[in-house]
């Protein structure tokens, strides 16, 4: 089976007992749209977790951008990163050995921004939407600040004919426009699916969900902390 999540944002014991109530087993493929880190406990124990996966596909957030922007030493890149709650996973990477965390900043630089798969196309934020000759014809056009950071311009609107975007990063609650944590399938052109259940955002009941892309299960796995 295929399954997708997102936003785990360093909660990584959520992960696993997501994995559990999956069964997700070695003839089972995971992807994971982004936003490993921050917020959370345990940051560095998701990556770590999901890097050594050979049947778990990575694509990058905005947060894992973050991180690269920091080790890049990007203008404006700390602030940034410190404001949206990057501080604990700042002091987990600083205190790796070099070559430990070469390897993540590597494995993190190597995530694709989208995957076309069958007739989903998987993405951190979203696409924006411009005048295209073909499904790979838009998304080659599309922005890195577009796919990890658009929300509006994106979910409000229709998006790719006879296709459905997967997308994380702005929680289902704001999405339904209440405090819904479950998955978004947009009511009005039906082309997309929200799966950003706010895994992190603990005080307005968050919780880790998970998609069967094979056969529309979904799963929810409420928050540990109190
Ligand atoms: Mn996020």
């Amino acid at each position: 089976m295929r399954y997708v999540m997102a936003d785990i944002h360093g909660q990584y014991a959520m992960l696993e007992t997501m994995l559990e109530e999956i069964a997700f087993g070695a003839d089972d493929q995971l992807f994971v749209l982004g936003d490993l880190t921050d917020r959370g406990p345990e940051s560095l124990a998701v990556i770590r977790f999901l890097m050594r996966q050979n049947n778990v596909q990575v694509i990058r957030g905005n947060h894992d951008q973050m991180i690269l922007d920091y080790f890049a030493g990007k203008a404006g890149a700390r602030e940034r990163w410190m404001r949206n709650g990057g501080g604990v996973t700042k002091e987990a990477l600083l205190a790796l050995s070099n070559s430990e965390r070469l390897d993540i900043l590597d494995w993190l630089a190597s995530l694709p921004l989208y995957i076309l798969l069958d007739e989903y196309i998987l993405v951190h934020a979203g696409l924006r939407m411009r005048p295209h000759t073909s499904v790979t014809d838009l998304l080659a056009q599309q922005e890195l600040n577009d796919l990890i950071w658009i929300r509006e311009d994106f979910y409000a609107h229709p998006a790719v004919p006879g296709h459905k975007v997967i997308f994380g990063h702005t929680r289902t609650p704001r999405l339904w426009g209440s405090n819904k944590a479950e998955i978004w399938y947009d009511p009005v052109h039906h082309d997309k699916i929200g799966i950003d259940c706010g895994a992190h955002a603990l005080a307005r009941g968050g919780r880790l969900a998970c998609l069967c892309l094979d056969d529309n299960r979904e799963f929810y796995v409420p928050s540990l902390v109190p």
